[in-house]
């Protein structure tokens, strides 16, 4: 019996070897980045308090993207088999970088789950019914060509059915489910229709890239890296352009929280056409890439407020400086940082206290037996030494993030007709489509800290809150 964890670990490897073999520059990221960990951890020692090492190697996101609430559904099966539920609702058709897609994130939600293998998949649903994109007859044609399609097989379908009842499956049929799940995810060798993909391309390419193909497939696949500004010199040294800078919080003396990441083109890859008169060609398209990111502290939302402020004023103070290239993001990321040291606690004390971040609490160990009663608050619990504060990774996504990886990957930009209306999605309308509950991702976050508070409180004989 194969269990469901195994599964999931097996599949990321899978997916990665796949990957490593379509998107060439993805495996140069590989090698750069074990690198960058391995000199890291000899630097700064070991990372441990926001994953150990072994997690933060194997640890991978990937991205697709499906056309409809019907694939929705079957990639979540799929998913559900490997352990990774839906969490978080994503809207990115807003905004100067908007695409026409509504999303969620397939991940583990436990954290045991996510120490043995946290790979996640960003998944993002195309939206034909927004206006805004999409006239009456484009949609309508998008919804027969959609129709016809079948990402997942019968077969794939059924044996995920199986390892999700059956939290796992026999040796054989996990290969075969293993085998059948890579292939729904790699590139297809089937003719893309030429004139098709154009019209689709002339709204938005992110919409040619879903609707225009018969398959849906990786779009990227992330590792992790504990130092990103190496990595990004180290890309950039080995020939490969990045985009412009390193995306999320700026570098700075405090805590890493949240995510930063970046990313670079892929090259263009070969893909056979299907021209208007029956004839196949060889053509290229050009819409995959590589990312990277570094992982930090899950904040509150509180903390994400405050990020949210740190960000917006960010922004404002850049708008009015007039330097372009690389002495723009030199000069963003200057700016970034003293706003961040003029806003942000500077420690991860202060991000307990303040309630601004994630923290399991435990008794401390190593506290002198000397007779003294535990104080109450958590500032003093900290102070004093009664408790110990550890980091909850943050295990999700940014959405502006996620809007910066998709323009910065574009060569045109969508067509978005704002005097239509928008069509109402939300996390609901998320979860009816896969037919489960789309989680929160804040709640998971304060459930566990809290768990771990009232023990540890229970511990020293205090009132569990
Ligand atoms: C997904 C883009 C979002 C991230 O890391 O924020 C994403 C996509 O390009 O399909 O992967
Ligand atoms: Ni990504």
């Amino acid at each position: 019996m194969v269990p469901t964890w195994r599964l999931r670990t097996a599949f990321a490897r899978r997916l990665s070897a796949v990957y490593g073999t379509e998107v060439p520059a993805y495996t140069t990221l590989l090698d750069v980045t074990a690198r960058i960990n391995e000199e890291t951890v000899r630097r700064d020692g070991h990372p441990g308090h926001l994953g150990g090492l072994d997690r933060v190697t194997a640890e991978r996101h990937g991205a697709i993207r499906v056309g409809t609430p019907d694939e929705l559904r079957q990639a979540g099966a799929v998913f559900a088999a490997l352990g990774m539920h839906p969490v978080g609702f994503y809207d990115l058709r807003d905004g100067p970088g908007a695409v026409p897609v509504v999303s969620t994130a397939f991940r583990p939600l436990d954290a045991e789950e996510l120490e043995r293998n946290p790979f996640r998949v960003f998944t993002s649903l195309l939206t034909p019914d927004d206006r805004r994109f999409f006239d009456d007859g484009l949609a309508r044609r998008l919804g027969t060509f959609l129709g016809r399609r079948t990402l997942f097989p019968p077969a794939l379908l059924a044996l995920a059915a199986r390892a999700e009842d059956g939290g796992g499956l026999p040796d054989a049929d996990a290969d075969r489910f293993l085998t059948l799940a890579t292939d729904a995810f790699a590139l297809s060798a089937e003719p893309v229709d030429r004139a098709w993909y154009e019209e689709l391309s002339r709204v938005s390419a992110v919409a040619a890239d879903i609707g225009g193909v018969t398959t849906t497939h990786l779009n990227h696949l992330t590792p992790r890296v504990l130092d990103i500004d190496a990595l990004y010199r180290r890309m950039t040294d080995h020939g490969i352009t990045m985009i412009d800078r390193i995306q999320g919080p700026p570098r700075w003396d405090g805590p890493d929280v949240l995510l930063r990441q970046t990313s670079f083109r892929a090259l263009s890859e070969p893909r056979a056409f299907r021209e208007t008169d029956g004839r196949v060609t060889d053509g290229t398209l050009r819409v995959r890439f590589g990312e990277v990111e570094a992982r930090g502290i899950a904040l509150t939302r509180t903390g994400r407020t405050r990020y949210d402020a740190l960000t917006a004023e960010t922004d404002r103070r850049t708008a009015a400086s007039d330097t372009t290239g690389s002495d723009a993001a030199a000069d963003h990321a200057a700016t970034a940082r003293a706003v961040w040291e003029a806003g942000f606690p500077r420690t991860e004390r202060l991000l307990a206290t303040e309630g601004l971040a994630f923290f399991t609490y435990a008794p401390a160990l190593t506290r002198p037996r000397d007779g003294r009663r535990p104080p109450d608050g958590l500032a003093a619990l900290l102070d004093q030494g009664w408790l110990t504060a550890r980091p909850i990774v943050y295990e999700d996504f940014l959405p502006r993030s996620a809007a910066g990886i998709f323009r910065s990957n574009l060569t045109r930009d969508t067509t978005r007709d704002t005097e239509r209306t928008a069509a109402p999605y939300d996390a609901d309308r998320l979860a009816a489509a896969l037919d489960r509950p789309v989680h929160d991702p804040f709640a998971r976050y304060a459930d566990r800290s809290l768990t771990t508070l009232r023990q540890a409180r229970r511990a020293l004989g205090l009132t569990p809150t």
